[in-house]
């Protein structure tokens, strides 16, 4: 596989299996699964695939991160409450060296407790989306997108 058709990695942090179970006026009232079917979709726009994960361990996500080195082009990530508190998930994207990444929060993190406010993957992050509800893994892709195409026209 060429680095133009690897796919693009979107992963979900903690809880977010349970999207569409509870708290609609945050979330929404799309489950995971339809999440995954927008990312297929607009990934397929793009002449991309995805491989589309969600885990509530940490040490997970990690690993996941780190296979990213030689197997996929860019990542998405929503890291979920990992977001505020994981200097891990934080040091393995840090170590991808170059890789697009661009975090989306589902919420307006900013609106809401001012916990949320912080998160320790943004400075790591290409671009961060948060309070476009689901659309902002569309968003997401457009962009990660847009950065490999560049990247690739520019070498
Ligand atoms: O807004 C987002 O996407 C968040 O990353 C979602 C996380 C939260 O900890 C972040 O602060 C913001 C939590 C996802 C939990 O999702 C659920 C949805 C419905 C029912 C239970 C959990």
């Amino acid at each position: 596989m060429t680095a133009t058709n690897l796919p693009l990695l979107i992963l979900n942090g903690p809880t977010l299996n349970m999207l569409g179970t509870r708290e609609p006026e945050i979330y929404g009232r799309e489950t995971l699964a339809d999440v995954q079917a927008l990312c297929v979709r607009a990934a397929g726009e793009h002449g991309r695939s995805v491989d589309f994960r969600q885990t509530n361990h940490e040490g997970v996500l990690v690993d996941w991160i780190l296979e990213t080195r030689a197997s996929h082009a860019a990542i998405v990530i929503n890291p979920a409450a990992y977001s505020h508190t994981s200097v891990a998930v934080h040091d393995a994207l840090a170590a991808l060296g170059g890789k697009p990444i661009v975090e989306v929060h589902i919420s307006n993190i900013h609106k809401r407790e001012e916990f949320r406010h912080h998160s320790f993957v943004s400075s790591v992050a290409d671009g961060v989306i948060a309070g476009c509800g689901v659309q902002g893994y569309e968003l997401a892709i457009a962009r990660v997108c847009f950065l490999l195409d560049a990247a690739a026209s520019s070498s």
